[in-house]
């Protein structure tokens, strides 16, 4: 036995024979002894009220794993010193070249100085890759290291110089590299986008849960395999964070690995210059029910705490904030013992013991092989609980003169001079000169060093990361599947939404799709009518059911079930889109094409979680997004937090999305199915936005038309005419819900004896893009024929006045202006919504029926085709206010 004494900041020495008795316990009845000790006097000090707040979420600020339990290390650390050096070297090089070519593109130095130890024990005896024995880990760094781990790959011989070279320069012809991990950049490399900060926690959270999601619906076998994710302590700023811990030990994620690199500053300065960031965190994980693994002191202070009979050291070691740690880091040795010793002399002799230049050499666990290799060891082993290792590091370690400083995550640029102190530390063996210039250095492939390393990796399977794209594909059912939503409904009334749920159903059945779809609810099933699923589908619990639901004897049951299919994730839009990430990826990590189906409050979309959803992007994930209660009128009464006019505009934005608003359920069936072949079969890296809404009308049968679908895939069609489109003098305009509105304008209008032709438009946004790219191509090749837009050609021979109308703002529809005729009127939502009944909310907006004729008419007056009295009389049939206020000012 070799424990400590247990310690205690501040007891009196007649009180400390108390608390060795603890030993004695120990020695006697060993951990469980002592765990039923302390738990007995918790219980004897709730008994009596002697409480304290700060009970056992905090350990004294040491590491977790004691020396005597630390386990051998199993390399051979010399050479692994030396290849870390190469790789901090060649990561600076590629930062500092950068900066000497004068691209001005940046980098960071910083962050990878500090994490590199941490990594190359990762990357040397824990990342594996997956195999017929192994499922295989899923490595998320911190995504400023990005230039260390390109440097590994160089080593490694899976990147070219000539890619280093190009390091933040893409577009270079022989292929450059990205500055953070982008997937979307390098798609056969990064497997997480990460660049913006917070968003891999959750991200890791719900790819471990969604691995368990696989192995639990037997879609994957159970082989083991760990999600491992690098984050910043500055980092743990971010609410998506600490927010999202506590799925992590509810859903017992033991295959999860938090690192966090507690450098202890940020971009700005000091995480927490008042306090201790790692101690901070080490509450939060306790309290959310996490295994934390504390590394903090490297071996150097091992023999220094073995002489600390009476806790002083470790009481000083408790008292200095992180400022001063930070502070320590850049101070010279005489002066570093001057701060620990603090004028006590105890101190004082303890630390004599040591030179100078020793106390400055002395590193923190993060810098230390033997404690990183301890803690990561125990975590793997981790049973039915997630692992988060707080690991104290110095930012921008080795980069003298630099490192610790509040400026050193932007430093970019050393002098020749600091150039040649570092390769001198690192013992880089480059000419003066070379280093100057920051040359690349790599060792003989038949030096110890490459040989070592290509050793360790082959050792777990080969290199990363490394990005999998082959997936078996998948086709969408024909579609006579769906032929009870192609065939319209004109007896029931019925929503768009409801024809969603419908068509998910439908998909549920389907033989060859039916296991890859996973439907999604953030605590919203009931809005859109999902609930039907519960029975059927289940919904996906680690912990299957452990009581009887109060439904159980209904058709509705709310059932829980280890191999659940509905992923339900609670309140948590975040933790949704998370999870529709992990799904929409699976097809890369998993090698399975699942289908996530992720219904939302259309407005808790883009504008909530639209970063995640930007991450989508960049990772490539697949899936439709379903913006449910879509459309400012359409959700009545729910006023201005819930009421979506302007999603659709925001999906434009977002490049390889595709973004549909559609108005009838055939519509929505060839979208899908075109979105389960393009994405599924085809392979295309796209995804979809669906708006779907809760207006229940009659549903009308697919139009005969030979060049339906891709009609209704480009974006707009011939929906109804009074006679033919080519006589018509007016053209509605109408998508989502809003078409009703159209419809009955235009029999109003036909009761005044115009012709007229609606169009459905299913997608502004498709027509908008489709249109630019005309024009781009066009204005490149001027002497060419022009190629004609879709929209234009749509309306190319027709004439008349046109009104586009949408639940959505008037940007929507007037995105496609410049390729419409004459006389094109747009009426939009643009305001705030409110509380108000669905026919107030539209007269409000000025989108119901009067307001559409009202426009209507107005057009054909402008344009000469009627007079001003014939426009007074029949605007005076329609109930409208022109002196109201400007909704969009309201
Ligand atoms: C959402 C977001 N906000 C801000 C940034 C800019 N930024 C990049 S790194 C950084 C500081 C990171 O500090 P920390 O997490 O402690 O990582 P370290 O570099 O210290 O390891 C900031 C603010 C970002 N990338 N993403
Ligand atoms: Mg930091």
């Amino acid at each position: 036995m070799n424990s400590k004494p247990p310690f205690e900041p501040g007891i009196s020495e007649d009180k400390k024979e108390w608390l060795e008795a603890i030993e004695n316990i120990y020695e006697n009845y060993g951990a469980e002894g002592v765990q039923q000790i302390l738990s007995g006097l918790s219980n004897w000090r709730s008994e009596h009220s002697i409480g304290s707040t700060d009970v056992a979420v905090n350990t004294p600020y040491l590491n977790t794993i004691p020396l005597f339990e630390q386990p051998d290390y199993p390399g051979n650390p010399k050479i692994e010193q030396r290849i870390e050096y190469i790789l901090r070297w060649n990561a600076m090089a590629m930062v500092l070249r950068g900066q000497d070519s004068g691209s001005g593109v940046g980098g960071h130095i910083a962050t990878y100085a500090s994490a590199a130890t941490m990594m190359e024990v990762g990357f040397n005896y824990f990342f594996r890759k997956a195999s017929k024995e192994y499922g295989g880990d899923l490595i998320i760094l911190q995504p400023h290291t990005s230039p260390g781990v390109y440097a590994r790959s160089w080593l490694e011989g899976e990147l070219t110089k000539g890619r280093l070279e190009n390091y933040r320069r893409e577009l270079q012809p022989e292929g450059g590299l990205t500055s953070y991990p982008h997937p979307r950049s390098m798609p056969e490399y990064w497997q997480v986008a990460n660049a913006s900060m917070g968003l891999s926690t959750p991200t890791a959270i719900y790819q471990a849960r969604f691995a368990k999601y696989l192995e639990n619906r037997g879609l994957k076998p159970k082989l083991g395999g760990k999600v491992w994710c690098f984050i910043g302590d500055g980092e743990t700023d971010e609410p998506e964070v600490l927010g999202t811990i506590n799925i992590a030990a509810r859903e017992k994620l033991d295959n999860l690995i938090l690192v966090v690199n507690c450098n202890l500053q940020r971009l700005d300065g000091p995480v927490r210059g008042n306090g201790k960031i790692i101690q901070e965190l080490e509450a939060s994980f306790t309290g959310s029910g996490w295994n934390v693994i504390k590394v903090i002191w490297g071996s150097g202070w091992d023999k220094l705490l073995a002489k600390d009979v009476n806790g002083t050291l470790r009481r000083r070691m408790e008292e200095c904030v992180d400022g001063d740690y930070q502070r320590y880091s850049v101070l010279p040795g005489d002066r570093q013992r001057e701060h620990w010793v603090d004028g006590n002399p105890e101190l004082e002799r303890m630390m004599n013991a040591l030179s100078d230049d020793a106390v400055k050499e002395i590193k923190r666990g993060g810098q230390d092989v033997t404690k990183i290799f301890a803690a990561y060891q125990r975590a793997i082993s981790s049973n039915e609980k997630p692992t988060v290792i707080l690991i104290k590091t110095v930012k921008g370690d080795g980069i003298l003169g630099a490192e610790g400083s509040n400026t050193v995550h932007q430093k970019k640029n050393l002098d020749g001079e600091q150039r040649l102190a570092i390769a001198k530390n690192f013992g880089i063996p480059l000419s003066n000169e070379a280093i100057k210039k920051a040359e690349f250095y790599k060792p003989v492939e038949t030096s110890e060093e490459i040989v070592y390393l290509k050793a360790r990796r082959k050792a777990l399977g080969g290199h990363i990361p490394e990005r999998e794209n082959n997936c078996a594909k998948l086709s969408p059912p024909p579609l006579t599947s769906f032929e009870s939503l192609i065939n319209g409904s004109s007896k029931r009334s019925q929503s768009t939404t409801m024809s969603l749920v419908r068509i998910l159903s439908i998909l549920l059945r389907d033989k060859s799709l039916s296991k890859y779809i996973v439907p999604i609810v953030p605590d919203e099933a009931r809005t859109f009518g999902l609930e039907g699923l519960f029975k059927i589908a289940g919904i996906f619990s680690l912990q299957g059911q452990r009581y009887t639901p109060v439904d159980a004897d209904t058709l509705v049951a709310y059932r829980e079930a280890k191999d659940g299919q509905i992923l339900q994730e609670g309140i948590c839009e975040t933790g949704a889109l998370a999870s529709f990430l992990a799904a929409g990826t699976a097809y890369s990590i998993h090698g399975l094409p699942m289908i996530p189906f992720y219904f939302f409050y259309s407005i808790f979309g883009f504008q909530r979680v639209g970063d995640m959803i930007w991450t989508c992007g960049d990772m490539l994930c697949r899936g439709f997004l379903i913006g449910g209660t879509a459309g400012r009128t359409t959700l009545n009464g729910e006023g201005i937090q819930h009421q979506d006019g302007h999603s659709q505009v925001i999906a434009n934005t977002y490049p390889n999305l595709k973004s549909y608003d559609p108005a009838f359920a055939y519509e929505l069936v060839v979208i899908v199915c075109e979105g389960i072949r393009r994405m599924y079969e085809l392979q295309e890296n796209i995804f979809y936005y669906i708006t779907a809404y809760n207006e229940n009308y009659a549903m009308p049968s697919l139009p005969q038309e030979k060049n339906i679908h891709n009609d209704i895939l480009a974006g707009a069609y011939l929906f109804a005419s009074t006679s033919s489109e080519k006589d018509s003098q007016l053209h509605l305009l109408g998508s989502g819900s809003i078409m009703q509105q159209v419809l009955a304008a235009r029999e109003k209008l036909e009761t005044m004896n115009y012709k007229i032709s609606v169009w459905s438009v299913t997608s502004y946004n498709e027509l908008y893009r489709e249109a630019e790219q005309c024009e781009r191509e066009n204005r490149l090749h001027p002497f060419r024929n022009a190629r004609v837009p879709y929209i234009k050609k749509l309306f190319s021979k027709t004439s008349g006045v046109y009104v586009a109308v949408s639940d959505y703002m008037k940007a929507l529809p007037n995105s496609i202006a410049t390729w419409m005729p004459e006389n094109y009127t747009v009426l939009g939502t643009d305001g705030y919504g409110l509380s108000e009944s669905r026919p107030e909310l539209r007269e409000f907006f000025e989108i119901n029926p009067d307001y559409i004729c009202h426009a209507a008419l107005v057009g054909l007056f402008r344009n000469g085709s009627i007079d001003q009295e014939k426009l007074q009389q029949q605007l005076s049939t329609l109930n409208f206010n022109a002196e109201k206020m400007d909704p969009s000012l309201r």
